[in-house]
């Protein structure tokens, strides 16, 4: 059985000859030009940047290495072993397998990566959960996330490598070990912020189960259907194509040669924020909101009252949470597919009821508000409900679970980054005063 590392090296050479030959022959193509608008803009739809491992469609969604969600839960490796929505959810092992060499697995290759991620987590350095039990409960679990990383950062062969004079031709080798490293310690370091801040501190592992099991029981639940929902959860949140911010931020950092641990806490301090990752706590925090303006007036949440609270939060100048998208013009099919998640297993539960019901109402009063360019939903509109249905109701820690899983996206790409020699990142930027002459000349 051949193992991650083999894989993606004999797979090097050739993406690298193909991406020299790529620039030989295209090299002084243009690709696109830049609008004033998107130059202030936050250069929405500027195609600058080089991103292998997904792609997103404004109308269909993600892609994994060309395939859809529907098509990975056809196709990888279960828990119960053979690919087919009959044996459950897509093992986050299987996917980080296809992000990183885009080829699908088969399952013993995918049990010989999880046996080496549970061997790998043993190698958090001992001072990060100590680290993590100083820190102040009531400091967001995001802000500890990224701290307890930051803190794991001593382990990273790179760093060493890049000290030691490694030559760059084998950057991509030591980045590779951060890559596994840290997406097998993550689990580690946000379990035990979620075990400090609401429970007794104590973090169970069981290694015979995949990663988002035995991260189920790190986390303290022990419930099959969770382990289900953990294993979907954790694989749709990996990687939605370059430019969002927490993959954006991790490409960015790392090219400066900051080492994997460094360039992702990166990437979670842009998660951290309420128009990213966050997004899915302020869509819990949106809900109790209704429920409780709704209990103190004595009335129902339905189609009717849920429009009056949304146009209320319009009208106060503030963001339906959940809701919009940079690049997507239709229904995320990762939200799509969650949905599918909850009519199968919890078609009656209270809160899934009130999402639909906002699913109903949503897209047209966006509509009719008329700013968004997409009032359609996306991911972060229904992970909590599902996560709460399981009795996962700590919503302000949400995010770390998204961060958990973006890891191996992001850091996917970062392998490749390296292993493809990709340059520092230096985009040019300019003044008002620029802009001005410039267009005043044409
Ligand atoms: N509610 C109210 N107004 C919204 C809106 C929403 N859900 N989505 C966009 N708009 C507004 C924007 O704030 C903007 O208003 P101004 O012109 O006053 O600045 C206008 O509509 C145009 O925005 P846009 O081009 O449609 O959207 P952007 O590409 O600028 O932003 C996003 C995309 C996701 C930040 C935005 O839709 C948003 O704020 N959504 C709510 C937060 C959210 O769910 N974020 C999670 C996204 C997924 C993820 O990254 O996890």
């Amino acid at each position: 059985v051949a193992t991650i590392q083999e894989v993606l090296k004999s797979q090097v050479p050739q993406k690298q000859a193909d991406l020299l030959a790529l620039k030989k022959e295209h090299g002084d193509k243009v690709l696109g030009e830049v609008t004033v608008d998107q130059c202030i803009g936050g250069a929405r739809g500027v195609k600058c940047m080089l991103w292998e491992t997904s792609n997103l469609d404004a109308e269909e969604g993600i892609r994994f290495r060309g395939h859809t969600i529907p098509d990975c839960q056809q196709i990888l490796p279960t828990f119960k072993g053979p690919a087919g929505p009959e044996n459950g959810e897509p093992l986050l092992e299987s996917l980080f397998w296809l992000l990183l060499t885009s080829e699908v697995p088969t399952k013993a290759e995918v049990d010989g990566l999880t046996a080496d991620l549970h061997k790998r987590a043993a190698s958090l350095p001992s001072h990060v959960v100590p680290l993590l039990n100083s820190l102040p409960k009531d400091m967001h679990p995001m802000t500890q996330f990224t701290i307890g990383l930051n803190a794991a950062q001593t382990g990273s062969a790179f760093a060493k490598a890049y000290q030691d004079g490694a030559p760059k031709t084998e950057y991509h080798e030591y980045v590779l070990e951060d890559v596994l490293n840290v997406v097998a310690q993550l689990p580690e370091i946000a379990a035990t912020i979620y075990r400090n801040v609401y429970f007794d501190g104590v973090v169970s592992k069981d290694t015979s189960l995949d990663y988002s099991g035995n991260f189920c029981r790190m986390l303290g639940y022990d419930d099959k259907g969770f382990d289900e929902l953990m294993r979907l959860y954790l694989c749709i949140h990996t990687d939605h194509e370059g430019g969002n911010a927490s993959a954006h931020a991790t490409h960015l950092v790392g090219s400066t040669l900051s080492d994997p641990y460094l360039a992702y806490a990166g990437g979670l301090n842009a998660l951290a924020g309420p128009l990213h990752g966050l997004a899915n706590q302020e869509v819990l925090g949106w809900i109790q909101g209704i429920q409780k303006q709704m209990a103190d007036e004595g009335k129902e949440v339905n189609a009717e009252t849920i429009t009056q609270f949304t146009w209320d939060t319009l009208n106060a100048k503030k963001v339906i949470p959940g809701y919009g998208h940079a690049v997507l013009r239709k229904t995320d099919p990762r939200y799509s597919c969650q949905r599918e998640f909850a009519l199968k297993h919890m078609p009656d539960d209270e809160l899934f009821k009130i999402v639909s019901t906002i699913y109903e109402v949503m897209p047209g009063i966006l509509t009719e508000h008329g700013k968004t360019k997409n009032p359609y939903p996306n991911v972060d509109s229904h992970s909590g409900v599902l996560l709460w249905h399981y009795g996962f109701t700590q919503f302000q820690y949400y995010t770390v679970l998204f961060g958990v899983s973006r890891a191996v996206g992001a850091l996917s790409q970062l392998y490749w980054d390296r292993a493809l020699g990709l340059p520092l990142e230096r985009p040019k930027s300019v003044t008002p005063e620029f802009i001005k002459k410039f267009c005043e000349s044409q």
